[in-house]
């Protein structure tokens, strides 16, 4: 019943059920693109971000320090408000909605909607549009988060700093005409900043001391800041470690790299050389739910009703792939 679809060379082929949607999903990599010659523009730091940065770190030190103190539902709700959010990101601002790799029913939308407020990595709209142009551009001046700049610059770097002028020119003349249309989508946007203070604050603090008593201050500091932070950090990681360390068995050309500790951490978004290499894919990767909770998760919609049309990648087109552009570390299953 999983959709499949045909990938050559980087181009996608629209010859089946779901090229009304993918068709205008800008995802896949453009290399006519060249970075303007001449000095690149100057670092502008923003300091608002540097020193809130710096205090979410530290106060996530600080949960660690508490974490003896907390209640074991306590810890066991902490896991629930990382998976919670980490899906919030992964099945929907990335897999769903910058990819399109499935579709989700107005209640999934919903709850992958409020998710992501509680994730707090920018709304939705946003997040899709820097990601679009991070496949579009990746690697280069466009790509909102560069790794040839860096592990530090892509990890967090790039949101302490101004964008790089071509990362905005570029995402300015995306395709965003499906986001714009989800009305999940821009109601989150509208109400973004009271959904994160409700999602990613009070409630993640509130309900161990209203359930089970637990003190205000383990809540905000442990399932409230120390769980956001390792969320993020945990996201970075994409964005760093799996596009520097890892093998390349389905493109050698390219940066990014499958980490499987990346794909642990990330609840299924490590396998990173699969995903840039074939996008579309509902999975982020070749081996279904190896590694991989948020593909559970949407087989589990899927089950349920809510969610339908996975796009896979079929195995021929892999194998093909592999043989082509593979750097040879290819391990089936
Ligand atoms: C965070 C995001 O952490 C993390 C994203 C990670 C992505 C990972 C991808 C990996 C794959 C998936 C794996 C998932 C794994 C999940 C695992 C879970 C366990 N196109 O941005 P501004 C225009 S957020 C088009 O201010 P500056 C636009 O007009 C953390 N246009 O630029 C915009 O206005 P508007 C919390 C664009 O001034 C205007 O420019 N949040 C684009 O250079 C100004 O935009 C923060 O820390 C574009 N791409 O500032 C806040 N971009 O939006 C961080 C911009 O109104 N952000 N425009 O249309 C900021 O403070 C700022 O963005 C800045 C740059 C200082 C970084
Ligand atoms: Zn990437
Ligand atoms: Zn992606």
């Amino acid at each position: 019943e999983t959709e499949t679809r045909n990938h050559q060379a980087g181009k996608q082929q629209n010859g089946d059920a779901m090229a009304e949607t993918t068709s205008t999903v800008e995802d896949v990599f453009d290399d006519t693109y060249t970075e303007k010659e001449g000095p690149k523009p100057p670092r502008m730091l923003v300091w608002r971000n540097i020193i809130l940065m710096t205090l979410l770190h530290i106060a996530a030190l600080y949960g660690l320090v508490l974490l003896p103190s907390a209640s074991v539902l306590t810890l066991a709700w902490t896991v629930v408000c990382y998976l919670i959010s980490a899906l919030g990101v992964t099945a929907g601002a990335h897999r769903l909605w910058s990819h399109r790799s499935y579709k989700a029913s107005p209640p999934l939308r919903v709850f992958l909607a409020l998710a992501n407020s509680m994730a707090f990595q920018n709304d939705i709209y946003e997040w899709a549009r820097d990601h679009r142009v991070h496949h579009k551009y990746s690697e280069t001046d466009a790509d909102p988060h560069n790794a040839t700049r860096g592990f530090f610059f892509a990890h967090i770097g790039w949101l302490l700093v101004r964008k790089h002028p071509d990362v905005i020119e570029k995402g300015k003349k995306l395709e965003l005409s499906d986001l714009r249309a989800d009305k999940v989508v821009m109601f989150q946007r509208r109400h973004y900043k009271l959904s994160v203070v409700l999602l990613c604050f009070l409630v993640p603090t509130l309900v161990p001391w209203y359930f089970w008593g637990e003190s205000l201050a383990v809540g905000y500091f442990i399932p409230g800041l120390l769980r956001y932070t390792v969320t993020l950090n945990a996201t970075w990681l994409v964005n760093s470690a799996a596009h520097i360390w890892g093998n390349r068995p389905y493109d050698k050309s390219i940066n990014p790299r499958e980490n499987p500790l990346v794909a642990f951490s990330a609840i299924g978004e490590g396998f990173h050389n699969y995903h840039h290499t074939f996008p579309f894919d509902y999975s982020t990767s070749e081996f279904g739910c190896k590694l991989n909770l948020t593909t559970a998760f949407i087989d589990t919609m899927c089950f349920l009703g809510l969610a339908t049309d996975r796009k896979r990648v079929l195995k021929e087109t892999i194998r093909a792939r592999v043989q082509r552009t593979g750097d040879g570390s290819y391990k089936s299953g």
